[in-house]
This record gives structure tokens, sequence and C-alpha cells, in this order.
């Protein structure tokens, strides 16, 4: 299969005003476009071909640089947008909310945990909510880095690249990784994810 740019699971202004269309514009139309349109020239060069997204991520991890990065980057970024609801955010129903109490202690634990994580990643990178061993965790991954190597199942993930929220917080990563969990989280996915785990 080729890597393609999935449409958004929601219109461009559907997340207004905690996401603009605007940074969906530049995010999806541009940044993640650019990694599908040169994930491609790369697979095509290495003759490396795979049924979806998951196993070419895999396919690709032992090559790292280039390669890696953009495949890895068109799963982390679709996982993004699965992430964002225009309903979502706020406390977690379901199996996700008890599984959050049990391996957190509480929702506000996980809640800080989570945005700390966001807050300590260095530079570009992820902050992601992942099954592991039977307990969730949050971790955190440089750049192109998932978790989905590392043997874990990603629940939800945050893009804590500036390019996520420069236009909307500009230098201010906390209140956006805050405004991700009080206004946009998807826990639907989450539990979809979890049942999985
Ligand atoms: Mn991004």
């Amino acid at each position: 299969m080729a890597l393609e740019l999935p449409a958004l699971p929601y219109e461009k202004n559907a997340l207004e005003p905690h996401m603009s269309a605007n940074t969906l514009d530049f995010h999806h139309g541009k940044h993640h476009n650019a990694y599908v349109t040169k994930g491609n020239e790369l697979l095509a060069d290495a003759g490396i071909e795979g049924d979806d997204l998951e196993e070419l991520v895999r396919a690709t991890v032992s090559h790292k640089g280039p390669l890696f990065n953009n495949v890895a980057q068109c799963y982390n970024h679709t996982f993004f947008w699965n992430s964002l609801s225009p309903t979502g955010g706020g406390q977690p129903s379901g199996a996700i909310a008890a599984k959050i109490n049990e391996d957190f202690g509480s929702f506000d634990a996980f809640r800080s945990e989570f945005i700390n994580g966001g807050v300590g990643q260095f530079g570009s990178g992820w902050v992601w909510l992942v099954a592991a061993g039977g307990k969730l965790k949050v971790v955190k991954s440089a750049n192109a880095e998932t978790p989905l190597t590392e043997g874990a199942t990603p629940i939800l993930v945050c893009d804590v690249w500036e390019h996520a929220y420069y236009l909307d917080f500009q230098n201010r990563r906390p209140d956006f990784l805050a405004s991700f969990l009080d206004n946009l989280v998807n826990w639907d996915f989450a539990n979809q994810n979890l049942a999985k785990a």
C-alpha cells in the first residue's frame, strides 16, 4: 500500500476555539501531507511494502533516519487526529475511566502526569497514553518515535511539536496540553484502543 493523507474525522473548524482551522490547514494539509509524499518516495526507493500503516512502521524501524521518520509520522499524526473530537475533553467514561483510576490513582493524577510528560519532552515529540504489561502508562517519544515499536499499545496521543500549537498558543505548551485534555481528547477512541490492548 502507499501512504495516504487520511481525511480528518471532523470538519476543519470543528475543534475551534481550542484548535483552529488555520492550525489544521497547516498541520494536516502541509506537515502531515509532506510526510506522506516523502514517505512514499522513500518506501519506493527502499522497495518496502506493507498491508497497513502499522506494518510499514514496523518494517521501517530498523532503517531509522528519514524512511522511518516519515512513515512513523504518518502513523503518529493519523493517531493524533483520531485522539481529538469536537465533543471530547473532560472526564472519561467506560472502561478507560476505571483503568485510569486503577493505574494512576485518580483522573487528576493522570491529568498531571500527562501534562508534565508533554511539557517535559525536550524539543519536538509526542506524549502518549499507552497500555503495556497490563497497565496504563504515560510515555513520551522524541521526533517521530512511537511506542508502537516498543511493544506497547497506543491509547491516546498529543503532538507536542511546535507546529501543533504555535498558531493557537504560541509558546504556551502547558496550556495546549491542558486544553487537549479538557476540551478535545476523544475518550471513545481511547476505549476502542483499550479494548484491543
Ligand atoms: Mn505534527
